[in-house]
């Protein structure tokens, strides 16, 4: 993947300052690509790094990072082809069984995930599976919340990278379990929506093995010039399409060997 820039500077910050707003003011936006068509995905990534900067600088804490787009599902649901990354912090945290705000986000859709949580740090390029899973310290399911800030979830990938991959809360739960214990790759998950299932399937949806998104990731970050560090909680990509929720819906992920996580949404 080409981490080519062709923005200025000038047009990053502006464009990160529209994401920003947009995030802020859970207010839809056109994708950015309709004004520069010739975006890459290097200039959303720059926009993306821009808008982390920005979060820091405030005071949000970065706690970990998400792969996103990384099963076939999810690609066919929003028309790209490469899967991408972007950050998750203290902000967009949010408890078990908590009752969660929609009136701050856009359009948003929950998807269930394997969370890895690392003991070590890891730097790409050349990461692999089998090195993702000597730093794992443990895994544990998760409902990742999707908000694009893009009018309609229409976008292209140079724009959602800017959009930060449309991280905008996650809900970690269940059990926490050693990787080792466990195959990844045929563990099950079923999502319900208000005691109906609206979503099911096995992790190896995601790129095969959930560990070969995280590899992924790190190597997406070691062409940003960053790492992984230990500590970091890792958001390894839908298992299931994403699925609308609305104030009133409770919503359970039941994951084989997991235990599940449950929330409901609010005004
Ligand atoms: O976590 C994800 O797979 C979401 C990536 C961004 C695409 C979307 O908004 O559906
Ligand atoms: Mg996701």
């Amino acid at each position: 993947m080409s981490m080519d820039i062709t923005l200025s500077r000038e047009d990053v910050v502006r464009l990160c300052e529209r994401i920003e707003g947009a995030q802020r003011r859970a207010h839809a936006i056109p994708k950015l690509t309709d004004e520069y068509p010739g975006m890459t995905i290097g200039d959303g990534y720059a926009v993306q790094t821009e808008l982390r900067r920005r979060y820091v600088a405030q005071g949000h804490r970065l706690v970990g990072w998400k792969a996103g787009l990384t099963s076939k599902a999810k690609m066919r649901q929003m028309g790209v082809d490469v899967p991408s990354i972007g950050f998750l912090t203290d902000r967009m945290a949010r408890a078990e069984n908590a009752a969660i705000s929609t009136s701050d986000l856009v359009h948003p859709r929950v998807e269930c995930e394997v969370a890895f949580v690392m003991k070590k740090a890891l730097a790409g390029p050349g990461c692999t599976r089998q090195d993702v899973l000597d730093a794992t310290d443990h895994v544990l399911p998760a409902v990742e919340i999707i908000d694009s800030r893009f009018s309609g979830f229409k976008f292209d990938l140079a724009s959602v990278v800017a959009d930060n991959g449309s991280s905008a809360r996650f809900v970690g739960g269940g059990r926490a379990r050693c990787a080792d214990e466990l195959d990844l790759r045929t563990l099950g998950v079923v999502l319900e929506k208000n005691g109906e299932i609206v979503g099911m399937g096995a992790a190896a949806a995601v790129l095969g093995h959930p560990a070969d998104a995280v590899a992924m990731l790190v190597n997406i970050l070691a062409e940003l010039g960053e790492s992984l560090p230990a500590g970091s909680f890792v958001l390894s990509g839908g298992i299931t399409e994403a699925v609308p929720v609305r104030p009133g819906d409770s919503v359970v992920a039941r994951f084989q060997e997991l235990g599940s996580v449950s929330m409901r949404f609010a005004e």
